[in-house]
C-alpha cells in the first residue's frame, strides 16, 4: 500500500521554501461545531494565521488521501458532511486503506503534520482524562501523542468537562511540557484561568520556539503542549460554566454515552444549555491560539536561520 498524501499549492510552496506553516486539525469542524459557525470558523483561522505572516495546513483524510492543507471547496464540503468519522491514531490507517473520508483530532493531527514537516499545530483543546475515568478508563489518545510526537500544540488548555488534575498527572508522568502562556495559572478552555498552576510558563513566541529545538536536541520525542487562555472579554467564568458541565456529564452519563462519541455530546449539549454562547467562546479561542501558533511558527523560522 502506498500513501496518497497531498499537500495543497499554498502549502507545498511555503515548505519547500521554508516559510512558517501552521497545521490545523478537522475533529472540531465536523465534530466540535455546528454549520455553518464551523466553516466560517475554519475561514477566519486560516485567514488569520495568513495574516501572521504564516501559512495554514488543515488537515483531513478525503476518499482515501491524507491531506496537508485544503482547499476551499474541500474546506466547505468537509464542513458539511455528517458520515465524516473521526480518526485518531488507532483509525487513521483503516480510513486511509479503506478509501473512506474523516476528521483528525489533535492526536491523528501531530502524525500527519510531522510527516509533512510542519512542527506547530493550533486547535481548541486537547483531549485529556475524562472525569470518572477511575471507572470509565476514558483517557484521551491526545496524550499520549504528546509523548511521542515532536509537535508543539497549542490549545486553550484541557478541555474544562475533563478532569484537569487527572490531565495535569498523566501529561507530567508522560514527560510532556505543559507550559501556560503568560500567565500562572492552567486555563480551563472557557475560561481564562481554573484552581490549578500550571508547571511551566513562558511569555513569548520566541522562548516557546527555543524550547521546542531545545527537546530536540535533547533527542527528546514529544511535543510540547501550550495553554493559551481565551481573551478575559470573551471568556465565561468558571462559576458559569461549571453547573453547565456538569448538568451536561449526568446526561451523557444516564445516556451511556461512551467511546468517541463523549466529546462531541458534551460539546453540543453545552452548545444548547449555554444558548450558544460556549461556541462564540470557543470560535475565540480557536482564533486566539492560531494567532500565537503563528507567531511560534515564525519564530521556529527565525532560529533555524540564525
Ligand atoms: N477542541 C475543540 N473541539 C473539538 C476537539 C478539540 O475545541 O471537537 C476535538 C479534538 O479533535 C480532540 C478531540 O482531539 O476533540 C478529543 O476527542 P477524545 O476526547 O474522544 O479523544
Ligand atoms: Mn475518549
Amino acid at each position: 500500500m502506498t500513501l496518497r498524501m497531498i499537500r495543497s499549492t499554498e502549502v507545498a510552496a511555503a515548505l519547500k521554501a521554508n516559510r512558517p506553516v501552521v497545521a490545523l486539525e478537522s475533529t472540531i469542524i465536523t465534530h466540535g461545531m455546528p454549520y455553518p459557525q464551523n466553516l466560517e470558523m475554519a475561514r477566519g483561522v486560516e485567514q488569520l494565521i495568513r495574516a501572521e505572516g504564516a501559512v495554514p495546513a488543515t488537515i483531513a483524510v478525503l476518499d482515501g488521501t491524507l491531506h496537508i492543507g485544503l482547499e476551499d471547496a474541500q474546506l466547505e464540503d468537509l464542513a458539511q458532511r455528517p458520515d465524516a468519522a473521526k480518526l485518531s491514531r488507532a483509525d487513521m490507517a483503516i480510513c486511509l486503506s479503506t478509501k473512506g473520508t474523516g476528521a483528525t483530532t489533535v492526536a491523528a493531527t501531530m502524525i500527519a503534520a510531522h510527516l509533512a514537516g510542519i512542527a506547530v499545530f493550533a486547535t481548541g483543546g486537547i483531549g485529556g482524562v475524562h472525569r470518572g475515568a477511575e471507572l470509565s478508563f476514558d483517557v484521551s489518545a491526545d496524550l499520549q501523542e504528546l509523548a511521542q510526537t515532536p509537535v508543539t500544540v497549542v490549545a486553550a488548555g484541557a478541555k474544562a468537562i475533563l478532569d484537569i488534575p487527572k490531565t495535569l498527572e498523566l501529561l507530567e508522568t508522560l514527560g510532556v511540557p505543559v507550559i501556560a502562556y503568560g500567565q500562572d495559572q492552567l486555563p480551563a478552555f472557557w475560561s481564562s484561568t481554573s484552581d490549578w498552576a500550571a508547571p511551566q510558563r513562558l511569555d513569548t513566541a520566541a522562548e516557546i520556539a527555543q524550547a521546542h529545538a531545545m527537546r530536540a536536541a535533547l533527542g527528546l520525542p514529544g511535543g510540547q503542549l501550550i495553554a493559551n487562555p481565551v481573551p478575559k472579554e470573551a471568556e465565561i467564568p468558571q462559576e458559569a460554566i461549571n453547573p453547565i458541565i456538569a448538568q451536561a456529564l449526568s446526561e451523557a452519563e444516564a445516556q451511556h454515552i461512551t467511546a468517541k462519541a463523549v466529546t462531541p455530546f458534551l460539546l453540543k449539549r453545552i452548545f444548547e444549555l449555554t444558548e450558544g454562547r460556549s461556541l462564540v467562546t470557543n470560535i475565540a479561542l480557536v482564533r486566539n491560539n492560531a494567532r500565537l501558533a503563528a507567531e511560534i511558527a515564525c519564530a521556529m523560522g527565525a532560529l533555524t536561520q540564525a
